[in-house]
């Protein structure tokens, strides 16, 4: 495998970082998770635009045009010979000091890494997932927004730890209010009477590329779609739920906190965008090969 760092390739023994980057001793730094599908960087221009928002949010200048930094997540691909995969891109606050001043950080270090990629098991996707609402609460938007893909996930961690203590793949988190945020690593979907709802953005949401892909493939379809506050009630009593995400794409959920959502089964609403989304994921894309 070669690993980009900061402008070269590495092999994966040789691909290092300081024991001083602030991404590894403060969770300082942002990533994004991006996949590649049959040649194609899969809606790679949302992926580094979230990137330099998230940056942004932290007071990190990037060190790379969007343009540059789009070529060389590509060119990473093409040095692996990727055709399926998955990208983790992150840039790091870079080699600094004990302290916690970033500004002794003088160069932010960005980071590719192309890989074959892990996929869920299939039964997940043909008979749905249980999932269970934890006691570790979304971060609080005042506090580091949960918008901001940081290298710090302590937070989802948790929730996730929660989730597997019992049984469970995936945590259902709240906000600090009760309302329904989002899932350890996906968005969280409702269909209900012919409409469809996920939390918004505001409830501790991250702006899920996959979210708005699935958004924008239920309103072609003319189905509504909006982003009210919900609670764990509104959950209980959908009649189709789902979660979204790059790695995970579309997975049913079928049951939440022991109740069965809808018929216990994946619903047709679910079935019909998977099929959609796995059609879209064919054809679009930044393509590696020329
Ligand atoms: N919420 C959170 C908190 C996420 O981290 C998503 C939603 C889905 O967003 P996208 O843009 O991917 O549709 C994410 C991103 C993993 C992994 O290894 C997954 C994510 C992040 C980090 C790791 O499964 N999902």
């Amino acid at each position: 495998m070669k690993i980009y760092v900061d402008g070269n390739y590495y092999s994966e023994q040789d691909a290092k970082v300081s024991v001083f980057d602030h991404g590894l001793l403060y969770g300082d730094g942002i990533f994004e998770g991006i996949r590649i599908y049959h040649g194609r960087v899969f809606r790679l221009k949302e992926h580094i635009d979230r990137l330099f928002y998230s940056a942004k949010a932290i007071l990190l200048d990037i060190p790379m045009t969007h343009a540059d930094l789009m070529k060389a997540t590509v060119e990473t691909c093409r040095q692996n010979n990727l055709r399926e995969g998955y990208i983790r891109l992150l840039v790091t606050r870079g080699k600094g000091t004990l302290g916690l001043n970033p500004n002794r950080c003088k160069n932010p270090s960005i980071i590719i890494i192309a890989d074959t990629i892990q996929l869920y098991p299939p039964e997940y996707y043909d008979k749905g997932l249980e999932i269970i609402t934890v006691p570790t609460t979304r971060n609080l938007h005042n506090a580091v927004n949960p918008a901001i893909k940081s290298l710090n996930y302590l937070n989802n961690i948790l929730a996730k730890i929660e989730a597997n203590n019992s049984g469970c793949e995936e945590a259902v988190m709240l906000n600090s209010e009760g309302y329904v945020a989002e899932c350890t690593g996906d968005n969280i979907f409702i269909v209900k009477d012919g409409q469809m709802f996920t939390p918004p953005l505001s409830a501790g949401a991250l702006y899920g590329i996959t979210r708005k892909v699935v958004i924008d493939m239920a309103r072609e379809s003319n189905m509504p779609v909006t982003e009210p506050n919900l609670t764990r009630y509104d959950l209980f009593n959908a009649d189709e739920c789902f979660l979204t995400g790059t790695g995970a794409e579309l997975v049913p959920v079928v049951k939440i906190d022991g109740r069965v959502i809808g018929s216990g089964v994946p619903g047709p609403v679910t079935r019909d965008l998977v099929v959609r989304y796995h059609a879209l994921t064919k054809v679009s894309g930044e393509p590696i090969y020329d």
